[in-house]
């Protein structure tokens, strides 16, 4: 069975996943992604981070107890997931001392701009990948949306690369027709909000020299995955613009317009189904080099059409989020049942022999040896079952904590399942050999 990877938080010799933040890097300068997660108190972005990245059961979030300004500090979580992204769960301080200071450096035209709301100084704007925004839908959101329109406005002058993801969240206690009318009236406040401030608003210097580094690492990439930096990542580390080959850039001599410019996307998520971990995929797969992506999505689509299958997802089996998938439509139940699957794969994970696990000190380095002793020796785990006479699941261990999960016709895998291990082989080669040079 498979063997979890090294973390940071807390003791992990268990194999597979019950590691939650996996593989948290050795340093800060590793960092490829920053993710901010903000959002008005008790609106459920401790829950979130916790159910996701720490395993935590849903239940338990309420307990969780209440992180405040005052106590110092929030401690990030580090997750290594193709892309080694770092999740912050932001203390909402909109003024702070460090912004003030930030501000004045910021007029003097400083290119790191102004620091980032929730991270007590120690992130800009232009550090940040991704800013995840939690709106409570189960309470009046005016509030909200109107602290949501703040942070946009914000973070947008400073870094126009930003990708800003609202969760209209604790659906769990809307109906399914609230649940969109919800989504749909939250969204169409956000970019009338939006459309009301293009005339006023006005870029931070920052933001062009976050947008003329994006383009000519657009320009001379190609290829590759190495974009040259504009400014100092000591602190934080992690570009904005990472996977910038697959997006608009906008122009900064152009006047705005906000609700066409800055990108947004809205989910409905609660954590007690699988929508966030699904919210939690979408997000990894956005920062993620464009290149790297079309590349692991022909690898799922090859490997679909070679054996037959109905779904490929490649998971991070810790956090139950996917990296890439096939292109074939996503369908929620399938991805609820693949999830239950993994869950009760990861309890049973202790009974099996793991593979050689790095010890919890262990540098990134010694983790790929233990991958690639596991590949040369195909020691790897495999598990499928029967979902209902007709649907068969499958699960092909790549590493510590990457998997291949396949949704098949039971009839075809009974008939081929010599060739699907095949196929799968060379798969999770191809796969392993990406992740490697991903990292
Ligand atoms: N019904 C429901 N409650 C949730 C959900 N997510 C979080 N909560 C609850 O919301 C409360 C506040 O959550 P917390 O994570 O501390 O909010 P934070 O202040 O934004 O970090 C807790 O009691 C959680 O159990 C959800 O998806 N559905
Ligand atoms: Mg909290």
């Amino acid at each position: 069975m498979p063997a979890a990877s090294s973390t940071g938080v807390g003791p992990s010799s268990e194999p597979l996943s019950a590691s939650p933040a996996n593989g948290v890097s050795e340093s800060n300068t590793s960092i490829e992604a920053n993710v901010v997660v903000l959002g008005l108190r008790r609106a459920g972005k401790s829950s979130i981070l916790s159910v996701v990245y720490k395993s935590m059961p849903p239940d338990d979030t309420f307990f969780l107890v209440e992180s405040s300004s005052s106590k110092g500090k929030p401690a990030p979580i580090d997750v290594d997931a193709f892309l080694k992204m770092r999740f912050w769960d932001g203390i909402d301080a909109p003024t702070t001392a460090a912004n003030l200071i930030a501000q004045n450096s910021h007029e003097s035209g400083d290119q790191r701009g102004r620091i980032a709301y929730g991270t007590a100084g120690q992130l800009y704007w232009t550090q940040c990948s991704a800013i995840v925004f939690v709106i409570d839908a189960q309470a009046e959101f005016f509030e909200a949306v109107s602290r949501l329109n703040d942070v946009i406005l914000e973070a947008y002058a400073s870094n126009p690369l930003i990708h800003f993801h609202i969760f209209v969240h604790k659906v769990d206690g809307l109906s399914s027709d609230y649940r969109y009318e919800t989504l749909r009236d939250i969204e169409q406040r956000v970019l009338d909000n939006l459309s009301d401030a293009s005339a006023s608003f006005i870029f931070a210097p920052a933001a062009h020299h976050v947008v003329q580094a994006a383009k000519s690492s657009r320009q001379s990439s190609g290829t590759s995955t190495d974009r040259p930096s504009p400014f100092d990542q000591s602190e934080g580390g992690g570009t904005a613009y990472k996977g910038v080959g697959g997006f608009y850039i906008p122009s900064l001599e152009e006047s705005p317009n906000l609700e066409a410019d800055v990108r947004l996307s809205f989910h409905a998520t609660s954590i007690f189904d699988s929508s966030v971990h699904v919210a939690f995929s979408r997000i990894q797969i956005a920062m993620m080099n464009a290149d790297l992506a079309n590349t692991l999505e022909v690898l799922c689509n090859s490997l679909c059409n070679s054996s037959k299958l109905e779904k490929v997802y490649v998971f991070d089996v810790p956090s139950l989020t996917y990296i890439c998938a096939d292109s074939s439509p996503f369908d929620e139940n399938s991805f609820e049942a693949v999830s239950e699957y993994l869950r009760f794969l990861v309890q049973f994970s202790g009974l099996y022999s793991p593979l050689t696990v790095p010890s919890q000190a262990s540098t990134g380095g010694q983790r790929a040896m233990a991958d690639q002793e596991a590949v040369r020796n195909e020691r790897y785990a495999t598990s499928n079952t029967r979902l209902n006479p007709d649907l068969t699941l499958a699960f092909y261990q790549i590493n510590t904590h990457l998997a291949i999960v396949a949704v098949t016709r039971t009839e075809t895998f009974a008939k081929q399942s010599s060739m699907v291990n095949y196929n799968v082989s060379i798969a999770r080669k191809a796969f392993l050999d990406l992740y490697n040079s991903a990292n």
